[in-house]
């Protein structure tokens, strides 16, 4: 083997310091993939919120600036989340190649540093919400199993290079010795790590109590009107399957709630704080809303908004039972997950408006990752001050007492939102055929309505287009517009106008603080 050539053919000190570096790297890596599958066998078996690398991440989620989270959603896309998780792995083996090798030179400074990574790990799942009593459990008796492995792999190594410097015998029994036990040891971590985090991932049974719900048939049902939805290639259905439906939260995992043991706590300025069960809660009678969802971060033209029939129960009746007090302002709907919504009081209120409990979305309860088992739905606010999902809590306060999860991130406490329109066919950089085409899109102006979307086409004239038969004032409509192309490039301008006369913002804005304004123009190629 080349190795033992090597060592064979240099003096003992120049081999031991070529050959014991990476090894002892390796032994740093070893033993803390021991630290993380001892943790994720021990979650999976008693506290299955204690995943170090999960906890960690979710910590990085909620504390990385707002513009490195743009910054990451442009770059990853809907895989934000792999990459973040796959960067905390990636972050935590160089850690620990580090702490074997510091083991190896520096005893035992790398002890040291894997029980500071365990101790980071231990704060990060504990300050998680839903943190169990036994969440300290697994990352604890990780931690020891992780320091063990590394001081005893980095002696082994250690008697492997000495013995490498002295006589060729003993070396090849320490060698094997080292390489014997690392080996095994990070096969085996490898195996129960990631048998047990995938465990802990599919052996829910709440999937089981979703398949087996039955929710009371909607007193109340949504039929499309004649004329609602076009079938036009390229144009979005005016209602959104859920498998389409865009998805944004902060959520790491989906959280498993189980609707039997979930519960509705009504709580702060009111008269009568109330718990309601699911039963209690679809009992109260439910009936079909359509409504549109719309996200803060959809720039012009984007895909974060969606429409569904929502089923629920107004939240106004809920709040009625508990009895709000005079001098509170907003609500404050929270989640299993800790994450946190303002709303203000008045959208949560209104006999006019109707914001819901969510519990079925497009017929079917909702799917895990749209908040099942329950979720708020508020017509004309966006999703991250009103739209909270796998909901549990909602505190009657004032907006001058608390503030919601994105508030101190760099958006607004309030944040109705923007009307807006946009092109879906052509779309940008298809080719068009010169003649007569169909241009066609989408527009939103909840809770008003839509009155009328215009198009301009190379800065011309506004032309009206026809719209769609509306559902209803909160849901959006299809528009479209028979268009004449002539060869060579072209801009399509589009703007909306509600049903009070408000055109659509033509200034651009960013999304942060209070979502993106502006009229989207979309360059077309006609050959
Ligand atoms: N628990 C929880 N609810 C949440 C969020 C979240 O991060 N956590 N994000 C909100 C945001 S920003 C939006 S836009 C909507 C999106 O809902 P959807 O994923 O069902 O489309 O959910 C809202 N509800
Ligand atoms: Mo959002």
């Amino acid at each position: 083997m080349s190795t033992d050539t090597a060592v064979k053919n240099s003096t003992p000190t120049k081999a031991r310091k070529r050959h014991a570096w990476p090894w002892a790297a390796f032994a740093g890596i070893v033993s803390a993939a021991v630290l993380l599958a001892v943790a994720e066998l021990l979650a999976a078996l008693f506290a299955r919120s204690a995943s170090p690398i999960l906890a960690v991440g979710s910590v990085i989620v909620d504390i990385v600036p707002r513009p490195l989270k743009e910054l990451a959603i442009t770059l990853f896309g809907e895989t934000d989340k792999i990459a973040l998780l796959a960067g905390v792995g990636l972050g935590a083996a160089v850690a620990a190649a580090v702490a074997g090798i510091l083991q190896y030179r520096l005893r035992p400074a790398g002890a040291v540093v894997l029980a500071i990574g365990g101790v980071l790990a231990t704060v990060a799942i504990l300050t998680r919400t839903g943190a169990g009593a036994l969440a300290w459990l697994p990352p604890v008796i990780g931690t020891a199993a992780g320091v063990f492995v590394l001081m005893f792999s980095t002696t082994k190594l250690r008697r492997w290079m000495t013995a490498a410097a002295a006589d060729a015998d003993t070396r090849g029994t320490d060698r094997r010795g080292f390489l014997l036990f690392t080996g095994l040891t990070a096969v085996g971590a490898v195996v129960v790590g990631v048998g047990a985090r995938v465990l802990n991932a599919t052996s829910s049974s709440v999937a089981a109590a979703r398949d087996a719900l039955r929710l009371p048939t909607a007193r109340t049902t949504v039929t499309l009107p004649e004329g609602a939805n076009w079938e036009l290639p390229g144009l979005s259905p005016i209602i959104t399957p859920n498998a389409d439906f865009y998805r944004v939260d902060t959520a790491l995992t989906v959280p498993n709630v189980d609707p039997t043991t979930w519960r509705l706590s009504i709580e702060g300025m009111v008269d009568t704080p109330i718990e309601l069960s699911f039963d209690d809660l679809v009992n109260m009678g439910l009936d079909e809303y359509g409504v549109t969802l719309t996200c803060v971060s959809n720039e012009v033209g984007g895909g974060l908004v969606g429409n569904a029939i929502w089923t629920g129960v107004p939240i106004r009746d809920i709040l009625r039972m508990a009895g709000v007090q005079s001098g509170a302002d907003m609500v404050l709907s929270e989640s299993v997950d800790g994450y946190t919504a303002s709303t203000p009081l008045g959208s949560l209120t209104d006999d006019n408006l109707d914001a819901i409990f969510a519990v079925a979305m497009n017929g079917e309860p909702l799917p895990f990752e749209h908040g099942f088992p329950v979720r708020m739905v508020v017509p004309g606010l966006y999703g991250y001050v009103s739209a909270t999902k796998w909901v549990t809590k909602l505190t009657v306060t004032r907006f001058d007492e608390v503030e919601a999860y994105w508030t101190p991130r760099g958006y607004s406490a309030e944040a109705p939102i923007k009307m807006s329109s946009r092109v879906d066919t052509p779309k940008i950089g298809t080719p068009v055929t010169a003649g007569a085409i169909t241009v066609a899109g989408m527009a939103w102006a909840q809770p008003i309505g839509v009155a009328t979307v215009e198009v301009s086409i190379d800065n011309g004239e506004w032309q009206p287009t026809t719209l769609s038969t509306p559902i209803n004032d909160q849901s959006w409509v299809q528009w479209k517009y028979d268009w004449t192309a002539e060869k060579g490039t072209h801009y399509i301008a589009v703007r909306a106008t509600d049903k009070q006369g408000n055109v659509q913002i033509e200034d651009a804005a960013p999304i942060a603080p209070n979502g993106s304004s502006g009229w989207q123009r979309t360059l077309v190629t006609v050959s």
